[in-house]
């Protein structure tokens, strides 16, 4: 399974959709991953949520990430559990999971990344790559050149986040990303399902000319 694109739901900028609507619009234009993230609804409608992700994510063969909330992955059937830097520290997470869990790791340094990577982390988030209105705390961007500096000290696959759009996902898979993750660029527009296939066939076309150079 492939992290290529990188869908987080958000029901505040998905233009009165769910995030299970957004999910299965997503999911029809090639999204290779999912992520649920919502920090203000209920544990129960997360999990409610959750379940309903898993199951059309399971369907289109897409990985679903759950963001924060381990007990809510677990308790769904989750693939994974996306963690921040102030969130649950991966050892603890990993002892909780079974063996092929994904636990993905939010990073904005060499250093960070280099950390989560020794603390069994299986991919990492360059968090942001570039400015963002989409989260309230996310500050400046960090760049293609932390990017490639990441990209270069770490084995695991490392994953674009913040800020990205069809115009620069070719800088940021060129500086080394694995995969772009994206809030608005696709939850953000009227035809999410073209939106999404849109930036799928760019980022496969930029990955197959990195290959090729
Ligand atoms: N984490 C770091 S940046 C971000 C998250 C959830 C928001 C990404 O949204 P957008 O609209 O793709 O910039
Ligand atoms: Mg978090």
């Amino acid at each position: 399974m492939a992290y290529d694109l990188y869908v987080i739901t958000d029901e505040k900028i998905g233009l009165g959709r769910s995030h299970s609507e957004l999910a299965e619009l997503a999911l029809l234009g090639g999204a290779d991953c999912i992520q649920l993230r919502d920090k203000e609804i209920s544990g129960s409608a997360l999990y409610r949520t959750a379940s309903l992700i898993r199951s059309l994510t399971e369907d289109a063969n897409a990985l679903f990430i759950m963001n924060d909330d381990l007990d809510i992955a677990l308790a769904s059937g989750a693939d994974g559990v996306h963690l921040g830097q102030n969130d649950l520290p991966v050892p603890e997470a990993r002892k909780m999971v079974p063996g092929d869990f994904i636990i993905g790791v939010s990073v904005g340094s060499v250093e960070e990344a280099i950390r989560a990577e020794r603390a069994g982390a299986d991919y990492l988030a360059l968090s942001p790559t570039f400015s963002t209105t989409s989260k309230d705390d996310a500050g400046d961007g960090h760049g293609l050149v932390t990017l490639g500096e990441i990209a270069s000290a770490t084995r695991l696959p490392v994953i674009a986040i913040g800020g990205i759009t069809r115009y620069n996902l070719r800088s940021v898979i060129a500086a080394g990303a694995e995969g772009v993750a994206v809030i608005s660029a696709v939850v953000g527009e009227r035809d999410v399902t073209r939106a999404a296939a849109e930036l799928k066939a760019l980022i496969l076309a930029a990955k197959r000319d990195e290959t090729n150079v």
